[in-house]
């Protein structure tokens, strides 16, 4: 990775260090306007009508103006809390099964978590005024966003052949993992936890991380629906129904697909189960490892909770959950998207 001395981009006479890339793109953002929500930090609202916390929309404007993207990259799409380290996982243990067996001793998944197999752009190589030189990296170059897709890395969407693989979930689900974990972080920070009722409230009003949820979804639906060859599109629920299945339309989608080997081997369910919440949960990695983002280190196990479809039932009360479902209903209807 280039050091922070580094230079972007050679305008004219004056080359911006990347000191004042960064710079740059922060006076920019916090002009925006800011909202509290459920985390313990603020939300700005990005030019393109979506939310995040100052370091990750800045890693995002410099993935944006620095990241070049090649026909064979592959980048995983998510919403937090929506089935991010399981797709990455998946992915991850797909496209290296030759190099890695999933069965092998030495396999990475051993020492290392999925978001430090498949790195986020914006919480993870584009921080700390760093522009990281990427072009070592073997293809095919697999990286992950929380972005949604109006604010993908403009060569990504340039780039002909470049791959995006989306999941997405059940609001109310993905509303109860994000509420549990970001209240994980405001009892470490000493703040009082968050009731159910007031995340839910920074949901229905689109304040949420990366948010609103049904921008979020719509933007990648409707890119699959214009390029499903581009644009793959996953439900965490169907996931769940049926992974070995996913798996394989994850394997043709990247160009990998199983042969009849794989397939008598037993490589598609060897994978499912490498990849399973009861397989994940019980690694060194995940029990004892720590991923680095942008704000700090984050126990691996953090990522894992339930893993479970409908577990909102437990926590929203029926007309909150009537409240989400009205509103999902009237974005979706008409669109293709289950309501
Ligand atoms: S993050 O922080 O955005 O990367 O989180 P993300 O991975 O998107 O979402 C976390 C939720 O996914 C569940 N999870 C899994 N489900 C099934 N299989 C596997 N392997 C898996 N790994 C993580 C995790 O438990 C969170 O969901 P909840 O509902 O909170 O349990």
């Amino acid at each position: 990775m280039s050091s922070s001395a580094g230079t972007y981009p050679p305008q004219g006479g004056h080359a911006e260090t990347n000191e004042e890339l960064y710079q740059r793109f922060t006076d920019l953002v916090s002009s925006w306007p800011c909202f509290p929500a459920l985390s313990n930090s603020h939300l700005y609202r990005h030019d393109n009508g979506w939310h995040s916390s100052l370091a990750p929309m800045v890693g995002t404007m410099v993935a944006d103006a620095c990241f070049t993207a090649r026909p064979s990259d592959i980048v995983v799409a998510t919403l937090p809390k929506s089935g991010t380290t399981w797709i990455k996982a998946l992915l991850y243990s797909t496209v290296h099964r030759r190099e890695h067996p999933v069965g092998s001793s030495d396999h990475p998944f051993n020492s290392l978590g999925p978001h430090e197999c498949i790195k986020f752009l914006e919480y993870q190589l584009y921080t700390g005024n760093r522009v990281p030189d990427l072009d070592d990296l073997p293809d095919p170059r697999l990286f992950a966003t929380h972005v949604p897709f109006v604010s993908l890395p403009r060569s990504v969407l340039a780039s002909s052949g470049c791959k995006i693989v989306y999941v997405c979930r059940d609001p109310k689900d993905h509303l109860i993992s994000q509420w549990s974990f970001a209240n994980k972080f405001r009892v470490r920070d000493g703040l009082e936890p968050l009731s159910v009722e007031a995340a839910a409230g920074f949901f229905c009003d689109g304040v949420t991380p990366f948010g609103p949820y049904w921008d979020h979804v719509l933007g990648y639906w409707r890119a699959h629906l214009a390029r499903p060859d581009q644009v793959l599109f996953f439900r965490y629920e169907e996931m769940s129904r049926d992974p070995a299945a996913h798996v394989r339309r994850l394997a043709e989608f990247v160009g990998r697909p199983f042969s009849v080997e794989d397939e008598e081997d037993g490589t598609v369910d060897a994978i499912v189960k490498l990849c399973s919440f009861e397989h994940m949960t019980g690694l060194k990695a995940t029990k004892d490892g720590k991923t680095e983002l942008v704000f700090g280190a984050v126990e691996n196990s953090s990522f894992f909770r339930r893993g479970v479809v409908a577990d909102w039932k437990n926590h929203l009360s029926p007309e909150t959950a009537r409240r989400i479902d009205a509103i999902t209903e009237a974005r979706f209807m008409g669109t293709g998207l289950p309501v």
